[in-house]
């Protein structure tokens, strides 16, 4: 059974820890934040003592923990994927996986981090930087937010405008030197090297300019809308850019 199989199966609430290739998919289904911090933390330990070794199995090893908010997720390809970008903008456009790959590219290696506690050192993620896409698409004087939707169907995300620009941050088509698997958001998600993981949106498909921020799916459940690595979400981290 791959990791794809077991992120169809559970119920569609909260997000859900993939376990499938240890045949534990149905524990992660969890919605309170403090629930499901204690769902990770069991499971961080659970990695972290594992005399087996079979959490070496989980998909792509790593450190990396699988997240979807949504029961299932379509799997988009280079003949089937499209980015749309809109909103307050001059020049609305879609791009295919092609036009995206012919621009040019930005490789980062910063660190990870989720707001749950786990970190992973020095991850490649490699794309092109949102500030192009925004330029190229004639960004209006009115528009002071960035709104990221996703082909999940359910997962957003938002940056304000000054964010969006910073050369840190890259609509990613690889990560960890390889093209972005499904399990990790492929073909394309967002990555938001300076901020908790949350940010950095799987499967992205749209990215609508407004004027204001809206709160994202993980911030209408409590997480900051500003989510610098270190002291938001009354954590205490290393910053990762
Ligand atoms: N579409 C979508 N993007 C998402 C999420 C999600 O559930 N759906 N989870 C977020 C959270 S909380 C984390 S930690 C990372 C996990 O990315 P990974 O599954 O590649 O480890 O994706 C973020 N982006
Ligand atoms: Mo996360």
């Amino acid at each position: 059974m791959n990791d794809e199989s077991a992120e169809e199966r559970g119920k569609p609430i909260g997000r859900r820890v993939l376990l499938g290739t240890l045949g534990l998919g149905a524990l992660g289904v969890v919605t309170a934040p403090t629930l499901q911090r204690g769902l990770e933390s069991f499971l961080a330990s659970a990695a972290d003592t594992d005399p087996t070794g079979l959490t070496e199995l989980l998909p792509n090893g790593g450190g990396f923990r699988y997240y979807s908010v949504a029961s299932s997720v379509p799997h988009k390809n280079a003949t089937s994927y499209r980015l749309k970008i809109d909103g307050l903008v001059d020049r609305p456009r879609t791009y295919t996986l092609a036009d995206l790959r012919a621009l040019p590219q930005t490789r980062m290696v910063r660190d990870v981090q989720c707001v749950t506690g786990w970190r992973v050192p020095d991850t490649p993620f490699e794309g092109v930087r949102l500030s192009r896409l925004l330029d190229a698409a004639g960004v209006r004087q009115e528009a002071g937010a960035v709104r990221f939707t996703c082909f999940d169907g359910t997962y957003t995300e938002s940056l304000t405008l000054d964010q969006a620009r910073r050369s840190d941050v890259l609509v990613a088509l690889r990560m960890q030197d390889k093209n972005i698997g499904h399990s990790h958001g492929g073909p394309v998600r967002l990555y938001v090297a300076p901020m908790y993981f949350y940010k950095s949106a799987k499967w992205l498909s749209g990215i609508t300019v407004t004027e204001d921020v809206r709160p994202g799916y993980w911030e209408e459940r409590g997480y900051d809308v500003d989510a610098w690595v270190g002291r938001s979400n009354g954590r205490d981290d290393e910053p990762t850019s």
